[in-house]
């Protein structure tokens, strides 16, 4: 199954697409944690992408899609994937439905997670203080709300318009969550 998690940061993107990846046997790419291990690489691109991610920016177009591009083209993807963090704006849709359509794998079916502002802050507020990730702090995750809602949303538009969309409501307990996940991806849900 080819599958793109949508959804703001905090929505559960993340989370969830680690407990699909079991349930569905297909690889978890999740272009936040490949651009982290470079940044924790010390990797040229590593340090390019590090102070864009940090301010809660968006890393260039190019490196993204040279980083999938190079990460589809690996074996593990023959049954498909689960794609969370990408694409994050009109360009990277296109770059993605372009791709995929030049290697056979057209996208089966993106979901969106759907979870109120207030709580996407609270939940990665929580995080913030669990793990102390670079681009958890207040300033950052208001900007990265802020490049959610101007450039990310028009994503969720683009899939509706080509039929794939599915939205799936974000909260409730993790297994909660997960539940209406599967449900929406078995073959009878309704996608449009
Ligand atoms: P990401 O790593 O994608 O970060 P994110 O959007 O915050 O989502 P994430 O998946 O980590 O969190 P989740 O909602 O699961 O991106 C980080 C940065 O990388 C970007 O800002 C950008 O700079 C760069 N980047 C990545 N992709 C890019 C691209 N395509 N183009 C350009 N730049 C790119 O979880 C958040 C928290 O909520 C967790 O603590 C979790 O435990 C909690 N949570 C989840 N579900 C919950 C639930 N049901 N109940 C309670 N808590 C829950």
């Amino acid at each position: 199954m080819r599958l793109v998690l949508l959804g703001a940061p905090g929505s559960g993107k993340g989370t969830q697409a680690a407990r699909l990846k079991e349930h569905l046997q297909v690889p978890h790419i999740s272009t936040g944690d490949l651009l982290r291990a470079e940044v924790a690489a010390g990797s040229k691109l590593g340090l390019e992408a590090k102070e864009v991610m940090a301010r809660g920016e968006l890393v260039s177009d190019a490196i993204l899609l040279g980083m999938l591009e190079d990460r589809l083209s690996r074996p593990d993807t023959a049954n498909g994937f689960i794609l969370d963090g990408y694409p994050r704006n009109l360009a990277q849709a296109d770059a993605l439905d372009a791709l995929l359509k030049r290697i056979g794998q057209p996208m089966e079916y993106a979901v969106q997670l759907e979870v109120p502002t207030e709580l996407l802050v609270e939940r990665i507020a929580g995080r913030a203080a669990a793990e102390g990730r670079a681009d958890d702090n207040p300033e950052s995750v208001r900007k990265r709300l802020e490049v959610y809602d101007s450039q990310t949303a028009p994503v969720i538009e683009f899939y509706r318009q080509h039929g794939q969309l599915t939205v799936v409501d974000g909260v409730g307990a993790l297994d909660e969550v997960f539940h209406r996940l599967v449900e929406a991806l078995s073959p009878t849900a309704d996608v449009g």
